[in-house]
């Protein structure tokens, strides 16, 4: 049985492959975090666009699925209990992606707060040597940043060069060159 057919979204967007994981997006810098994340993950999916040129997220099957009329929105066919879940806000999904699969986010509780900080001299990445949602968080911004809004100097950005290696880093990683075109 198509646990989607359920939800009235399915009938703007059709799934052509309902056994996976549904995303409802546009490669915006929130949107990107997802499809970044499914990419790092490797979990299949299915990307559909929701174009802000045709209004798509304030047509009734967009708010059936997200009532704040915002991407990035997801439905998991197999979420918690094998149940479906329908899920919005992009912070919230990469932590149900990173717990779904263990991945990214640390099991220590006292790590998994650490990664509200901005600490990047002498690691890698926003939590030291472990790649994880909180460098798919931050860097899509920090990258449209200095690229969409054009604001490098007005923040001074050069005086940050531990965020522009990780950005260097980020940007140069395989999910995200393909997670930053998803939907395309
Ligand atoms: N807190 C939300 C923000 C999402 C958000 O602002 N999405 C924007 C695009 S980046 C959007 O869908 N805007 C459409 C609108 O407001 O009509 C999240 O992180 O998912």
């Amino acid at each position: 049985m198509n646990a989607l057919a359920a939800f009235p979204i399915n009938s703007k967007w059709p799934a052509q492959h309902p056994e996976r994981l549904q995303l409802y997006s546009l490669p915006t810098p929130n949107g990107v975090k997802v499809s970044i994340m499914l990419e790092e993950l490797g979990l299949p999916y299915e990307a559909h666009k929701v174009s802000f040129d045709t209004q798509d997220q304030l047509s009734p099957e967009f708010l059936s699925l997200n009532p704040n009329n915002k991407i990035p929105a997801i439905i998991d066919p197999n979420g918690p209990s094998g149940q479906p879940l329908a899920l919005f806000e992009s912070g919230a999904i990469l932590v149900y992606l990173a717990e779904k699969t263990s991945q990214l986010l640390s099991e220590d509780p006292a790590t998994r707060y650490e990664t509200l900080e901005k600490r990047l001299l002498g690691r890698t990445w926003i939590m030291g040597d472990e790649y994880s949602i909180a460098d798919i968080a931050i860097f899509p911004w920090v990258r449209n940043l200095i690229g969409f809004y054009e604001s490098g100097d007005l923040v001074g950005i050069t005086d940050f060069p531990n965020v522009l290696r990780a950005l260097d880093g980020f940007v140069a990683r395989p999910a995200v060159i393909r997670g930053l075109n998803i939907p395309s």
